[in-house]
């Protein structure tokens, strides 16, 4: 009988599987067909990793541009749907797209290139292109470097991906798509800049049935309900000298009317979305933005929870709170340093004064959760600051910090005031990024600066104090106990991330830089 059931089973699976072929292979007679990929790194063992923090947005814009253009489009997370790098291979041979497009943050860039590789031995006349932060900031390295990448597109990629496919589709040079790196005897060549987009509200909506809501809210070892993420606006005006945001997105800030943003939102709710991330460079730059758009989720009724990245500098009562009434639960504050000098240093033009203080006015206004991110590691930052730093997260009212190691990366001022002083040496560093304690003399060792931050995350959550004010909060938010009640089980998991060990993910302490 099991026998029976199990031949039924197996026989079921084979014909599933020939059909989808068939399908394949008909659906999609006439159309271009695209297969996009966004790469997990080598150093994510996929058998036991958790979910990862958000979807990769940039991919499904440009999906949904691609469709939008009448263009096929397979999609893969490699992360997200944790497909080891065979089956990847063998979706994409079966599917055998006319262009594959990678997209890769630094982190990803050397797996993206092995995936490209072993694409171009299996279909050799697919064009491949790549896109994405990293590959936008060392677009000629990359493309010296990895003869498999057939073009790259610098930056925004919606409008230059189109005009690709359709160039392609129509045999025409690919050298007049703005925004494009192409290869021409061997040599690399750049086509016109592309502008940026100034319409944020004229493209289509990231293609969030690709992906999968469990596969993504895993933030600081807690899992969130069904998370989503968007940008409601792109770029930076400010110059912090760590983050690459004004090379890679331009100073100019762009932003969507509140219209469209909660729109979109209205979309996501009503695929089952619970939680939206919101993205955005700049988030919490424009207060009259902010509260129009918390007025519209509150006039049109709209319930669910939202995240977001904030600057120190740009927190009041009045935006915060109109936040809060409309879902805010959570909110990174980039606090950075207890060090004006250090603080200086980075270009962030606030004082740890203005940190003390946005810290209380969002706990004032009643944001469930606030987490602070700090940066040890300065170039020349001595053993008090760092330990000044440390000890800031412990007098702070926030819930948890996040403590990264300075690390510079191509793209910022950072990275190009170290390579000009020659503590980086570019040839070795463009494709990792580079912890700045192991290129400058002189600095307190990675390893010795990791256990330090290891040892302030156990300090951190094991003071009477805090435990028993946590406790108080969740006893008062009915947001925070379903958190804590959903995440009971995976308490394991909570103490791996504050011990350093991770799920699966080898990157946490050694993260690179912090992000606001
Ligand atoms: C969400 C996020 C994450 C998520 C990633 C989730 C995911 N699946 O994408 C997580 C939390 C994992 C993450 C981690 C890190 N992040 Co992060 N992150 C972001 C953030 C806030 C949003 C990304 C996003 O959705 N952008 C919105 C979309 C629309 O833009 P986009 O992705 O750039 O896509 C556009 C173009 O790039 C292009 N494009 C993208 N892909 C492709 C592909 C093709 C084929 C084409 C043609 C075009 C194209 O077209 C898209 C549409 O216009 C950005 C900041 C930002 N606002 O972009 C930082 C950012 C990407 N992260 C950054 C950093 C520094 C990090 C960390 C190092 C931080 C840390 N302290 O650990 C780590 C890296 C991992 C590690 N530890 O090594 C840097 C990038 C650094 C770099 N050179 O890679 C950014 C830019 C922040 C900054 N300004 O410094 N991050
Ligand atoms: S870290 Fe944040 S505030 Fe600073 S430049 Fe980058 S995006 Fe802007």
């Amino acid at each position: 009988m099991i026998w029976k059931r199990f031949g039924l089973i197996l026989g079921g699976f084979f014909v599933k599987t020939y059909i989808l072929a068939l399908v394949d292979c008909f659906s999609v007679m006439n159309e271009m067909k695209s297969f996009l990929i966004f790469p997990a790194p080598d150093s994510i063992n996929l058998r036991y990793s958790t979910p990862t923090f958000s979807p990769p947005l940039g991919l499904l814009y440009i999906a949904s541009s691609l469709r939008k253009a009448g263009v096929e489009v397979r999609f893969i997370d490699q992360i997200g749907e944790k497909v080891p790098d065979e089956r990847l291979l063998k979706r994409v041979e079966r599917y055998s797209p006319e262009v594959v497009g990678l997209s890769m943050m630094t982190w990803q860039a050397t797996k993206a290139a092995k995936l490209a590789a072993m694409i171009k031995e299996r279909l050799p006349e697919t064009h491949i292109v790549f896109g994405g932060v990293h590959a936008s900031l060392n677009v000629e390295r990359m493309m010296r470097k990895y003869v498999q990448i057939d073009s790259t597109i610098e930056g925004e990629g919606e409008l230059s991906m189109v005009e690709l496919v359709r160039a392609l589709e129509h045999g025409d040079s690919i050298q007049t798509v703005p925004g494009i790196y192409y290869r021409e005897n061997g040599n690399v060549k750049r086509g016109a800049p592309r502008e940026l987009i100034a319409d944020l509200d004229s493209l289509p909506p990231p293609a969030m049935d690709l992906v999968k809501k469990e596969w993504y809210g895993q933030i600081e070892g807690l899992q969130w309900p069904a998370m989503m993420s968007m940008v409601s606006s792109r770029g930076c005006p400010c110059s912090c000298n760590f983050c690459c945001c004004s090379q890679f997105a331009g100073r100019k800030w762009r932003f969507r009317s509140p219209e469209n943003v909660v729109d979109e939102i209205e979309d996501l709710l009503a695929a089952g979305f619970k939680t939206i991330f919101f993205a955005d460079d700049c988030f919490t730059l424009n207060k009259k933005r902010i509260l129009q758009i918390g007025g519209l989720i509150k006039k049109r009724r709209l319930e669910f929870s939202w995240l977001c990245e904030g600057r120190v500098d740009q927190i009041d009562y009045q935006t915060i709170r109109s936040m809060v009434t409309s879902g805010c639960k959570l909110i990174y504050l980039g606090l950075e340093s207890a060090n004006q000098r250090i603080l200086d240093y980075y270009g962030k033009r606030i004082t740890p004064q203005m940190g003390i203080q946005a810290v209380e006015t969002s706990r004032k206004a009643g944001v469930d959760i606030i987490l602070g991110t700090f940066i040890i590691g300065a170039p020349g930052e001595t053993r008090r600051e760092m330990q000044n730093t440390l000890d800031f997260t412990m007098k702070l009212n926030i819930d948890f910090p996040q403590i990264n190691i300075l690390g510079a990366m191509p793209g910022t001022e950072l990275w190009d005031q170290l390579v000009s002083q020659q503590y980086i040496d570019p040839d070795v560093y463009w494709e990792t990024g580079v912890l700045v304690p192991d290129i400058y003399p002189n600095s307190v060792k990675t390893a010795i600066l990791e256990r330090k931050i290891t040892k302030v995350y156990e300090k951190f959550i094991r003071r009477k104090k805090y435990l028993l004010k946590q406790l108080l909060l969740t006893l008062k938010s009915p947001y925070r106990m379903g958190l804590f009640l959903r995440n009971v089980s995976q308490a394991g998991a909570v103490m791996d991330y504050v011990q350093g060990e991770s799920s699966g993910e080898e990157y946490k302490h050694k993260s690179i830089a912090s992000e606001k």
